[in-house]
């Protein structure tokens, strides 16, 4: 097979990336190592900003998520018993984010590249990138046991953070920068009426809590919980307790319990891998970088780096310019690194950390406070939680 952009990893990055290209003409295939009904069994992201919704617009994808996804102009932080809103219409001059689900996306993606007769090859196994850096790059996988093989001009990497493509870069090419966090989340989905219209991020002493939603009649929270744990640990009766515990009494009071439909625990950490360009592969999204989830950047930083290569490629195949291609690593790492220290702020904000000495504490409360009492610093916090300018 040959196509102009051989794209590795059938997520958002890589589907996102493949429809944008196809309506300009440009032709890629997607290799995806996992079945479609896997890939959309994955409850992850919920919180897109403007110009992530703006590309999928673009990409003619933002028809359902523009009817059933929600509009949020503010979130709560609820500490010390009370819960502070963040205006984030009031305070960015009218901005604001979408609520819809990661899964939905997906979904509205898949759908559209099939429409297109795009095409995505599920059950790709050993996908492996070769002569990487020579002007013919290629890409092979296993399907039973046959090999194929996909020529192409490009290589895009958009296989998440344990995919291939990054690790096929020579350990002398490629930086890797990491804090690995000593909790994880612990998130649960049910088929019950969310506790606030809003999102609320919760700092406890018993640790943090996210109460978030995918509809009116489907919630997402999640808790704080020792790296130690895992799901077995946790029935949906103890899940509930725990999470009305470090809630504010009045919002515990009001919380509708029911059966989880979907239990996942996610370890946090920061990651960034320089630089996101070897020959003639780019990496793209979870694969080159990954955030804890506090700030709700992990998706949207994926959608930038989509938004700066699909410009390159168009600028390569439309006016013969590469200077796109070229600057693509150093425009998206700078973006990258403002989410990474927006995510490790906020983490670092509202999560109890088990090493913390007295005087972090200390710290960590008059950063609260200062917050609070100080609408310059809410403005940093809301112009970060909406999306920096791409
Ligand atoms: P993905 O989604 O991991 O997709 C990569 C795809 O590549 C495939 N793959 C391979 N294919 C072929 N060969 C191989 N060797 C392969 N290895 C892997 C995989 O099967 C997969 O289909 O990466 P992508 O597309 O870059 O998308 C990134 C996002 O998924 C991720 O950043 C977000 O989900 C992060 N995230 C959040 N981001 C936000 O912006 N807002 C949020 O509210 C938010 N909440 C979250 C999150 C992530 C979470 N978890 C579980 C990590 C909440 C959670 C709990
Ligand atoms: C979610 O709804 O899954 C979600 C929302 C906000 C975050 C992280 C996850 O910061």
């Amino acid at each position: 097979m040959k196509t102009q952009v051989g794209i590795i990893g059938g997520g958002p990055s890589g589907l996102l990336l493949s429809q944008l290209l196809h309506l300009q003409g440009i032709d890629t295939i997607i290799l995806e190592q996992r079945s479609r009904e896997y890939v959309l069994g994955r409850i992850r992201a919920g919180v897109l900003e403007q110009g992530f919704a703006d590309l999928m617009r673009e990409a003619q994808c933002g028809e359902r998520m523009d009817s059933e996804g929600e509009i949020h102009d503010g979130f709560y932080i609820a500490h010390d018993g009370i819960k502070d809103r963040v205006d984030l219409h009031g305070l960015t001059n009218g901005n604001s984010v979408v609520v819809y689900g990661q899964t939905e996306l997906t979904r509205d993606l898949y759908e559209a590249r099939e429409k297109a007769g795009g095409i995505v090859i599920h059950n790709a196994e050993d996908v492996k990138p070769h002569d990487i850096t020579s002007d013919a790059p290629y890409l092979t996988y296993r399907s039973g046991d046959e090999i194929k093989r996909v020529d192409c001009d490009y290589i895009v990497g958009a296989d998440g953070f344990h995919g291939v493509s990054r690790k096929s870069i020579p350990r002398d090419k490629i930086q890797e920068f990491e804090r690995v966090y000593p909790f994880g989340w612990l998130g649960v989905l049910s088929r019950t009426k969310p506790v606030s219209p809003e999102l609320i991020y919760a700092k406890h002493e018993r640790g943090f809590a996210l109460c978030s939603l995918r509809s009116q009649v489907l919630s997402r929270y999640y808790i704080q919980v020792p790296l130690t744990d895992s799901v077995e640990d946790w029935s949906d009766d103890a899940f509930w307790a725990e999470l009305k515990a470090r809630l504010p009494e009045d919002v515990a009071n009001e919380m509708t319990t029911g059966p989880s439909i979907e239990k996942s625990i996610a370890p946090l950490r920061s990651f960034v891998a320089e630089p996101m360009r070897y020959g003639n592969m780019f990496l793209a999204g979870d694969a080159a970088h990954i955030v804890p989830p506090t700030g709700a950047r992990g998706l949207n930083s994926a959608a930038s780096d989509i938004y700066y290569l699909y410009h390159a490629m168009l600028d390569h195949y439309k006016k013969g310019d590469d200077k796109g291609l070229e600057d693509y690593s150093a425009k998206a790492l700078a973006r990258v690194w403002k989410g990474q220290r927006f995510s490790w702020w906020m983490t670092t904000l509202l999560h109890s950390f088990p090493d913390n000495s007295d005087f972090d504490n200390h710290l960590q409360q008059t950063d609260l406070e200062y917050l609070f009492s100080s609408e310059s610093a809410q403005k940093s916090l809301a112009e970060n939680y909406v999306g920096l300018p791409f």
